[in-house]
């Protein structure tokens, strides 16, 4: 069919879409969105160097289209019907994160594009967490709970319909596309009204808050988006000009040159209220707002020191004591470019200067890169890190769950039963970025 459009269209319509859907439906993640916006200018303002740095990596046309978004679902189905729904807009599942060892009792994934020109286009990812209804311990609330998931349908008879179709044309036409667009949005939209009466209710919320938000609503509401920031501790301190109250410690690693991996902090919604079934009205907390700085992916070998420092690190009271604490035992990892690069923590991606390429023939496969960085020939680009971090996803989580803490799940990590659910394998982040960087490296004859 000629009239085809790609994944990456149909991405992008949906991430605007959405967007604007939960700018609608809570305000104030359209003044997010502005301070976001305003930082990242005069943060842009203030370095051109960062800006052509942004500029020639391909990174700066996505920072304004730039977010994830998060949702939780309640049964195998509902998460390998997103599988299905996210993959046609090129999207599928990477990673497994284990949140029941912090408390909360779910798994995940990200669903987000992999290849570099979709990334480079819009990363758009949803986390997406499972509802771990074996950890509840109390048997006839665990009962009730999938009795009622059983019952229910997130997705639209047309969204389910379109999904048929596209799975025997391979692809949607222009129009199909919109109209899948306008289906699947429905998923994710807010319900005031509860499926379920206020004692039922109220007794998953005793059990943890996380199996009402889950249990109790027709759809698997979006419950936050993030936009990327340059500067996100400039975003943290003015957040409450903004009328915004951050939680108080900015997640993940401290503030650095080179920075790297993911920082994050977030801000509690409002209290809304919602009607349940027997037209009793009272509130849910679940919508929130959430801001996230990228920085570079690390090697599995990166990755431990950073696990190791973390851990050494603890979790501080105020952000400001806890960022001190942070950059001195993060002392211990490198913040330059070339080291990380030299010392194997870090993915690059490499590209030939206009020089390099007329050497082309003098560069053999196995060279070492730094020579001919030093010499001018070749440029090594950090690769962003697009994924999450469980530690920093248990925070959020907490933050905005209204205790940080919580009650332990003491859940052991169930990556299987995750896969049978989502009715497929999650892809290694870590395979994902060393063949990025590997493909740069044979463009550049360097493998
Ligand atoms: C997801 C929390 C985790 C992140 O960015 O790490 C998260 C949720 O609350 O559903 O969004
Ligand atoms: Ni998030």
């Amino acid at each position: 069919m000629a009239n085809n459009i790609t994944a990456d269209d149909i991405r992008e319509k949906f991430s605007q879409a959405m967007s604007a859907m939960y700018q609608q439906e809570v305000p104030q993640y359209g003044t997010l969105l502005e301070l976001v916006a305003d930082v990242n200018l005069a943060v842009l303002e203030n370095s051109p160097d960062l800006q052509q740095q942004l500029e020639n990596a391909d990174e700066l046309a996505r920072l304004n289209v730039e977010r994830h978004g998060a949702i939780r679902v309640g049964k195998a189905e509902e998460l390998a019907t997103l599988r299905r729904v996210f993959a046609v807009m090129g999207m599928v599942p990477v990673g497994y994160y284990d949140l029941s060892q912090a408390g909360v009792p779910v798994h995940s994934t990200a669903f987000r594009p992999i290849e570099d020109a979709a990334l480079a286009r819009n990363p758009f990812r949803i986390f997406t967490s499972l509802l771990r209804l074996e950890l509840i311990d109390d048997e006839a609330l665990r009962k009730t709970a999938a009795a009622i998931l059983a019952e229910r349908d997130i997705f639209t008879p047309r969204c389910r319909a379109l999904l048929d179709i596209y799975d025997q044309q391979g692809a949607f036409t222009e129009a199909q596309a919109d109209e899948f667009v306008t289906q699947a949005l429905e998923t994710f939209r807010w319900h005031s009204h509860a499926t379920v009466d206020a004692q039922t209710y109220q007794a998953f919320h005793n059990q943890h808050r996380l199996i009402a938000d889950v249990v109790c609503f027709r759809g698997c509401h979006i419950n936050h988006l993030t936009p990327r920031t340059l500067d996100i501790d400039r975003v943290q301190a003015l957040m409450p000009e903004y009328g915004i109250a951050p939680k108080a410690i900015i997640e993940g690693p401290p503030r650095r040159n080179f920075p790297i991996l993911l920082r994050q902090t977030s801000f509690k919604a409002l209290e809304e209220p919602i009607i349940f079934a027997g037209v009793h009205h009272g509130t849910h907390t679940a919508r929130f707002g959430e801001i996230e700085q990228r920085g570079v992916a690390l090697t599995p070998k990166g990755r431990a020191l950073y696990d190791e420092l973390l851990n050494e690190a603890g979790s501080g009271q105020d952000n400001f004591s806890h960022q001190q604490h942070l950059q001195e035992i993060f002392s211990r990892l490198p913040d330059s470019e070339t080291l990380m690069r030299c010392q194997d923590l870090a993915y690059f991606r490499y590209r030939l200067t206009p020089v390099g390429e007329m050497h082309r023939q003098a560069i053999k496969p196995g060279d070492d890169p730094q020579p001919l960085i030093e010499r001018g020939w070749l440029v090594a680009q950090p690769i962003i890190y697009e994924d999450f971090l469980p530690v920093s996803a248990a925070g959020i989580f907490q933050s905005n769950l209204g205790s940080e803490g919580g009650a332990r799940s003491h859940g052991h990590s169930s990556r299987t039963a995750f896969e049978e659910a989502l009715g497929a394998p999650v892809a290694d982040e870590f395979e994902l970025y060393q063949q990025a960087s590997d493909r740069s490296k044979k463009r550049c004859g360097l493998l």
